[in-house]
């Protein structure tokens, strides 16, 4: 048994070290400095109850990005020094976000241990690379990420850490192999578990979906599909759950093997970055000559992104939680007996506060971030939830889950060509969504980000809205000399929200213009970018006269557009004449 002392380490805090919307995202070279990841680290189990430390399991993984590795042995020998029982890690530390989140609720060590704890080690939808994002968060026992309260503290911690403690003479383990080594302290036994990335995943997966109509539909030469890992870890449970599981073609996988710099790429799902998706999906500019495939989707670095493209066809991810929520009770035998509620983030559009009135289901709005929707996860109040940014998901987990989202469509596709599989024609994505819109009404929804803004200049462009909020009838003077074509500003607040479960407020969670007609412009600033700001911009508007649900959204939406850049004078206080990314 090799032995293993512990060091007791001085140290001076960092500055920055706050934990943004999904954790502390920073550039490589930032979590290079000597001390960086270890004084966040030990902030972190500062900030957790003892007995969430000592004697505990926790589990550490990623999407594999680059630092991952030295990341992975620099926290276990931290926590075999901070009394840590044992450590689980994803073969090669690959572990997307929604696994984690599985394996922390699902998984039965062999010696019947359970995990009360991760460490996510990721910056998800950012670049990765040795001058791109690394990024580290904490999430709890009931598979969630820390709550406020916790983050609050770890950054309160990282302001006075004076020490941290490192099992310095700790061997490094061997993460590519799977299998158990054991070590031994002063305080007594300290196990690293290197298991494999998938089982517990599929696992669960198949506990969701009837795998078999799946199957069914993959099988039927009609049907074609093509999925995009973008290098990120979903590359691995996309072979394993689509290949291996439901017999899809291995040609129908695009760069689904995990990369530590994505390829070089952006691995975000959107129209913007998923190039390659797009073009053989028929739809931008390059477009291949081929037909394309029936159905495609991509995921982010970490796996719980999704974005859902039909044949030429585009869906916004507000709508396609609001249509999983829909048809989940028929298509998917894990919401056989009905929801128990669903809820969106404030910037996420009202497709699915209609669905929710239609299915008189219970609805919550929260702030952005996932961290919000597990309170009423675990207090019974919500089955199905989405964001705006490509996230869906179920109280399955408590993570969003990009493969998850990608099941559930299959399913109710599935579930639509059940009697129709040798027919002549199969129900598409499209039909289903012009079908959702048409019982439903449509909303036109778009987003606007500029990125790496000057944050100086970000921070006065939201107080200057925060300014315009004062006078409504100023305020809507203003809007009709831009535009006499839209409605009326009926309320202009910052969104706060007050948990109903634990009755903790949140404030400043976006500023809003809420027109008299439904339509609404949001105006937040990113908490997960690594440089500058970002500002993102919501732009919405309901239709719901059936013939004119079919036009181009940011056609639709220019007159609405229109308002939000000048209203917030966008280039007067950036500099910029167009966004970023559109979605
Ligand atoms: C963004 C999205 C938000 C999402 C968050 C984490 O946050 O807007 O909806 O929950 O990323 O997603 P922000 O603060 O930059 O707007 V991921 O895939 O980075 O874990
Ligand atoms: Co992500």
């Amino acid at each position: 048994m090799v032995m293993f002392t512990v060091t007791r380490k001085e140290t001076v805090p960092f500055d920055g070290q706050k934990p943004g919307t999904s954790g502390l995202r920073k550039k490589v070279s930032v979590f290079k400095q000597p001390n960086y990841l270890h004084n966040f680290v030990q902030s972190t189990f500062n900030a957790l109850p003892a007995d969430k430390v000592k004697g505990a399991t926790v589990v550490v993984s990623g999407d594999g990005r680059y630092f991952s590795k030295d990341a992975v042995q620099i926290i276990i020998k931290m926590a075999a020094a901070n009394g840590v029982r044992r450590v689980w890690v994803g073969q090669d530390s690959l572990l997307s976000t929604p696994a984690v989140s599985a394996v922390i609720r699902e998984r039965i060590g062999a010696d019947g241990s359970k995990a009360t704890g991760a460490f996510i080690l990721t910056a998800s939808h950012n670049p990765g690379g040795p001058h791109e994002d690394f990024g580290i968060k904490y999430n709890m026992e009931n598979g969630g990420p820390a709550p406020e309260v916790i983050t609050d503290k770890i950054y309160a911690n990282t302001r006075i850490l004076k020490e941290y403690f490192i099992a310095e003479d700790l061997p490094d383990v061997d993460i590519s192999v799977i299998g158990l080594s054991s070590f031994s302290g002063s305080e007594g036994p300290f196990d690293v578990d290197v298991f494999d990335s998938t089982t517990d995943y599929v696992k669960l997966m198949k506990s969701i979906f009837d795998f078999e109509s799946i199957q069914k539909l993959l099988s039927c030469p009609k049907f074609t599909f093509c999925y995009d890992a973008l290098h990120g870890v979903a590359g691995i449970y996309a072979k394993r759950i689509f290949v291996e599981e439901l017999g899809a073609n291995e040609s129908s996988l695009l760069n689904c093997t995990p990369k530590e710099d994505f390829g070089g790429g952006h691995p975000d799902p959107n129209l913007t970055y998923a190039k390659e998706l797009v073009a053989r999906m028929g739809l931008g500019k390059s477009s291949s000559q081929n037909e394309p495939p029936e159905f495609g989707a991509a995921a982010d670095g970490d796996a719980d992104r999704n974005m859902i493209l039909g044949k030429r066809f585009f869906v916004t991810p507000s709508d396609s939680v609001a249509i999983i929520a829909a048809n989940a009770v028929e298509a998917i035998p894990y919401f056989a007996s009905g929801l128990k509620g669903v809820a969106r983030s404030m910037p996420t559009s009202a497709a699915l506060d209609v669905v929710a009135k239609k299915l008189n289901l219970k609805f919550f709005e929260v702030p952005t971030g996932w961290k919000f929707f597990g309170n009423l996860m675990d207090a019974g109040l919500c089955s199905i939830c989405g964001e705006e940014s490509f996230g869906t998901g179920s109280d399955h987990i408590r993570e969003k889950d990009g493969i998850w989202a990608v099941l559930a469509w299959l399913s109710i596709l599935a579930f639509k060509n059940k009697a129709n599989l040798k027919g002549q024609k199969l129900v598409t994505v499209e039909d289903i969504v012009l079908g959702h819109w048409a019982s439903y009404g449509r909303h036109y929804y778009t987003r606007y980000d500029y990125e790496n803004v000057d944050a100086g200049a970000a921070k006065e462009l939201m107080a200057h809205l925060v300014n315009l909020q004062s006078s409504l009838p100023n305020l809507n003077k203003l809007i009709k000399e831009i535009r006499s074509d839209v409605s009326e500003v009926a309320q202009a607040d910052e969104f706060e929200y007050k948990d109903p479960v634990d009755g903790s407020v949140s404030k400043h969670q976006g500023i809003r213009y809420l027109f008299v007609d439904g339509s609404r412009l949001v105006f937040r600033l990113s908490g997960t970018g690594s440089e500058g700001a970002t500002i993102r911009v919501y732009i919405e508007q309901y239709e719901n006269d059936s013939s004119k649900t079919g036009r181009d959204s940011q056609e639709a939406l220019a007159p609405l557009v229109d308002i939000a850049i000048k209203l917030s004078k966008m280039k007067e206080f950036t500099g910029r004449s167009a966004p970023t990314v559109i979605t």
